[in-house]
């Protein structure tokens, strides 16, 4: 069994843990760290960690009315006059799953020595990282530790753990409550995903992939995006889906797969997106909480849960999709082209 699946297969424990490790690590940070009315949040990663960062960024602001903002690591240290606020008090979350992660250490590194309104937090999903010492604060998920190249549990345990922080920050113990409720969730449907992803997967008359998601669902997008280039390097894009109209839709033709990554905030305007692709002969995927008329295939999600809360269980399909389509074009998910765990930076 390949290390992708295992760790893909592993969400449901994964999430569990980093409800318990995120809630006891961010008490103890919080006892050090003041965020102020003017406090903005920045959300830095490179790669799938910027993926998850657009997500994250979103459900911070959303959740706590701060402004929240993702910018690639290496924009930090490049462009930090377009990118890091200078005249408020600012919180820096550094993602990276490894922790060691070139640009993300020259991020945090460059907030440390020229940004004294910034605190620094590194999440990572390894302990004593590089990231580590050059945070003021750290939160660490080694339970979502991977052993594969592709970062699959290590995505949405550390977009998890980000939702965790804005509910704590705000005390929304609503919101807590329902992302506690995702393990189980997750436990129950995750057969039911498998075999709808297999048979996308599977289905090699599809030659392109376009995935849509809005606001917080954009990241994720992005995600399922990177998910596909890694393990089977099919052309692939992510919109949010009424931008998608705006041109990009030219490119649907009879074997283009549109997966609507879709939430109850853009419900009443997804079916007529979902309509109009399926006219220029897209294969249409629903991955939402209601059914869509114009839908080939419908992978339900639970109804109860906040658009926000929701994030975290549209990953496991999209990333079997990918783990699918790679056994069907006889790849190897462990072994992506071109891409080894930790991407290394030589400055000239
Ligand atoms: C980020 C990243 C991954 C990519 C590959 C190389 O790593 O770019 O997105 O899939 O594994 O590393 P990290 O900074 O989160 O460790």
């Amino acid at each position: 069994m390949s290390y992708t699946y295992r760790e893909i297969q592993q969400q449901p424990q994964s999430w569990a843990q980093t409800m318990s490790a995120t809630v006891e690590q961010w008490q103890q940070i919080a006892q050090s760290i003041a965020i102020r009315p003017n406090t903005h949040f920045l959300c830095i990663g490179s790669g799938t960690s910027l993926y998850l960062a657009q997500s994250a960024a979103q459900a911070l602001q959303e959740v706590t009315q701060h402004v929240a903002v993702a910018i690639p690591s290496s924009e930090v240290f490049l462009s930090p006059a377009s990118t890091v606020p200078a005249d408020v008090p600012v919180v820096a979350f550094v993602i990276s799953r490894s922790g060691t992660t070139s640009e993300a250490l020259m991020a945090a590194d460059y907030l440390r020595h020229h940004c004294s309104n910034v605190t620094v937090i590194g999440i990572t999903c390894n302990h004593a990282t590089d990231l580590g010492q050059r945070a003021q604060h750290v939160i660490t998920l080694p339970h979502a530790r991977e052993q594969s190249v592709v970062m699959t549990q290590s995505y949405t345990s550390m977009l998890l753990a980000l939702q965790i922080v804005a509910a704590l920050i705000v005390g929304n113990a609503a919101l807590l409550n329902e992302l506690a409720t995702l393990p189980h969730i997750l436990q129950e449907q995750l057969s039911a995903f498998e075999a709808a992803a297999r048979n996308i997967g599977q289905n090699l008359a599809l030659h392109d992939f376009i995935y849509l998601g809005l606001g917080p669902n954009y990241g994720l997008a992005q995600e399922a995006t990177l998910k596909l280039k890694e393990m089977t390097q099919t052309p692939c894009e992510a919109y949010n889906p009424l931008e998608f109209r705006h041109g990009p839709i030219s490119i649907v033709s009879p074997g283009t797969a549109v997966v609507l990554l879709a939430g109850l905030r853009e419900q009443s305007y997804i079916q007529d997106v979902a309509a109009d692709v399926k006219q220029h002969g897209a294969y249409v995927v629903t991955i939402a909480p209601y059914d869509s008329p114009a839908a080939d295939v419908y992978l339900s999600l639970p109804e109860g849960l906040s658009d926000i809360a929701r994030c975290a269980l549209y990953l496991p399909p999209v990333q079997l999709i990918a783990y699918y389509r790679a056994l069907a074009l006889q790849l190897n998910p462990d072994q992506p082209r071109n891409l080894n765990q930790v991407v290394v930076l030589h400055a000239s």
